[in-house]
């Protein structure tokens, strides 16, 4: 029974040890049983890394940002780039030079990438190439002059940045530097980006702890991960991106420590994916919604493509039950199909399901050493399939908002539970069903679009007096976001005129494409607009 007394919900699974290492030594602890495997490639150039050489050359390159860069223990670095071979070795090499790793989305425009440079004091920007003129133009925005080092491999270096391809080759530096890096369990490792339950994006600081113990609690019973050995390695597909929790935590960091192979695709393209699927002879599929649609309903997507594959997980937003019904009807019968749930503050899997039961609209169970509440708006813990707001516990849960007393009073409760601001209910055998948002965070594609932000964007443009942004459903995103607007007196602007102006300053899947002119936003006594009612 995972019901305790108290109306606390367990996890079925046995409790788990987190080893007592920061996560760059938890990712090589095994390297000496696969050096030679391939741990990352890219799906479209092909461009490879055994495990020994992923290790050498972010060792390299931790020793070249000390003695070059001075980089010290806990300063930040910033990582901006689609998933390329490189990802991984610059995150861990920055580690390993004691600092703390903030990803920026690679599709972010200047004024994004800007916002997010200025909250984390960043010291040093490692870019894909193809970024730099962006991440220049946010720099000077931010009126900000830090080195860039370009992940330039085989292509040309920009001006006025440092080639990453010529410090990962300095095999003949003097790696002893690193022996004054003092990073400690407890220590920050990736600052990541999440607006939590309201307001504008904040820094949630995920130690190695929180890395290594989610790392952990994927290897459960039900989910036994078929780890390296001589004569197998399981090959993953890694599209999602690194810089989101999702394909951080659950593809480079948990796959890399068991010694998989990580195949890399810059971007979710049908054919370049369907392609990679087939050459590679993927085995576990990491997906979000729109790609369980995209494999159920796309004619170019036939049974020849699951083949190898033996498992397909799905998370990061609500997943209708037609969508995986469609898909699963493509796939062969030993392929299985799991549901994780999560946020990026618990590191981020919470809850996993079980394939056996086929209840595949549930996100499953609490993950190992997690523990779940049903709470009403008083908090008080509600009982079996009673539906309320879900609080998570655990040695996943996240440190904190960085420098955010109130956001992390509002937020971590006492005792360590943290508010998701996702309603659910618990069946009696301890299965989550997520079955609404209490927080006014979008979800389009799985991707985070907080409408603060949105709005913080419309209230800049010269006609609007005030705005307010709701997400309403979609089809093929899940959900889109829609703007409310109130005009100044005597003030017009158009539908497209909107559209444009939002456009320019936020990344394509934040765009707003629906917009509604509106007499006054509905508010309450304190000032809060009224969600819900817009919807
Ligand atoms: P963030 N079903 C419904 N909603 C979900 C699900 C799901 N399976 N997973 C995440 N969400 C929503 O920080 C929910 O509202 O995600 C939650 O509060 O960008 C919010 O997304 C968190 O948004 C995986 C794969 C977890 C991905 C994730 C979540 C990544 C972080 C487990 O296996």
């Amino acid at each position: 029974n995972v019901w305790n007394g108290d109306m606390v919900v367990n996890s079925p699974f046995q409790d788990i040890v987190v080893p007592d290492m920061t996560i760059v030594d938890y990712v090589w602890r095994n390297l000496d049983k696969w050096p030679s495997k391939t741990a990352v490639v890219c799906g479209v150039t092909g461009r490879s890394y055994t495990y020994e050489k992923l290790y050498k050359k972010s060792k390299n390159l931790a020793a070249n940002l000390r003695k070059k860069f001075n980089i010290r223990n806990d300063e930040v670095v910033g990582i901006i780039s689609p998933n390329v071979p490189e990802y991984p070795l610059v995150s861990f090499a920055s580690l390993q030079a004691g600092a703390v790793v903030t990803t920026f989305n690679p599709i972010y425009t200047a004024h994004e990438i800007k916002r997010q440079i200025e909250l984390s004091d960043v010291k040093i920007m490692i870019s894909h190439n193809d970024i730099v003129p962006v991440l220049k133009e946010a720099l000077k925005l931010a009126k900000i002059d830090i080195p860039i080092i370009s992940i330039n491999i085989n292509q040309p270096l920009p001006e006025n940045t440092i080639s990453l391809a010529e410090l990962i080759e300095d095999d003949n530096i003097d790696c002893s530097i690193l022996n004054i890096v003092d990073r400690a369990p407890e220590d920050v490792a990736f600052l990541l980006y999440s607006s939590g339950t309201t307001g504008l994006p904040k820094g949630v600081e995920l130690t190695n702890s929180n890395l290594i113990a989610n790392s952990e609690q994927q290897n459960t019973e039900i989910r036994q991960y078929r780890y390296t050995t001589e004569n197998n390695q399981d090959v993953t597909m890694a599209v999602l991106p690194m810089f989101h929790s999702y394909g951080l935590s659950i593809l480079m960091l948990h796959k890399l420590a068991s010694g998989l192979k990580l195949v890399t695709l810059p971007k979710f393209q049908p054919e370049s994916y369907l392609n990679a699927l087939l050459k590679y002879r993927i085995n576990l599929l990491y997906v979000a919604p729109p790609m369980v649609l995209f494999m159920g309903s796309n004619p170019l997507v036939t049974p020849r493509h699951f083949e190898t594959v033996h498992k397909i997980t799905s998370g990061a937003a609500p997943l209708p039950r037609a969508d995986i019904n469609k898909m699963l009807d493509q796939c062969p019968d030993n392929v299985s199909f799991y549901q994780g749930y999560g946020l990026t503050e618990t590191s981020p899997l919470a809850t996993m399901s079980d394939p056996s039961n086929k209840v595949y609209e549930s996100v499953g169970y609490a993950v190992p050493s997690v523990k779940l509440r049903v709470v009403d708006s008083e908090m008080r813990n509600l009982g079996p399939d009673k539906t309320g707001e879900l609080l998570i516990k655990g040695p996943n849960v996240m440190k904190g908002y960085r420098n955010n007393l109130e956001a992390n009073k509002e937020t971590i409760l006492e005792g360590g539970w943290l508010r998701t601001g996702d309603i659910a209910k618990i069946d009696k055998t301890g299965l989550v069903y997520i079955t609404d948002r209490l927080k006014e965070l979008i979800k389009v594609k799985g991707y985070q679009v907080p409408p603060a932000e949105l709005e913080s964007v419309l209230k800049e443009h010269p006609a609007v007096h005030d705005a307010a942004c709701v997400g309403i459903p979609d089809p093929i995103t899940g959900e889109r976001p829609k703007a409310f607007l109130v005009l100044k007196p005597g003030a017009a602007a158009n539908h497209k005129e909107i559209v444009d102006f939002v456009a320019e300053r936020v990344a394509p899947y934040k765009r707003i494409k629906d917009v509604e002119f509106i007499e006054t936003i509905p508010k309450n006594a304190s000032g809060k607009i009224l969600r819900r009612m817009l919807r």
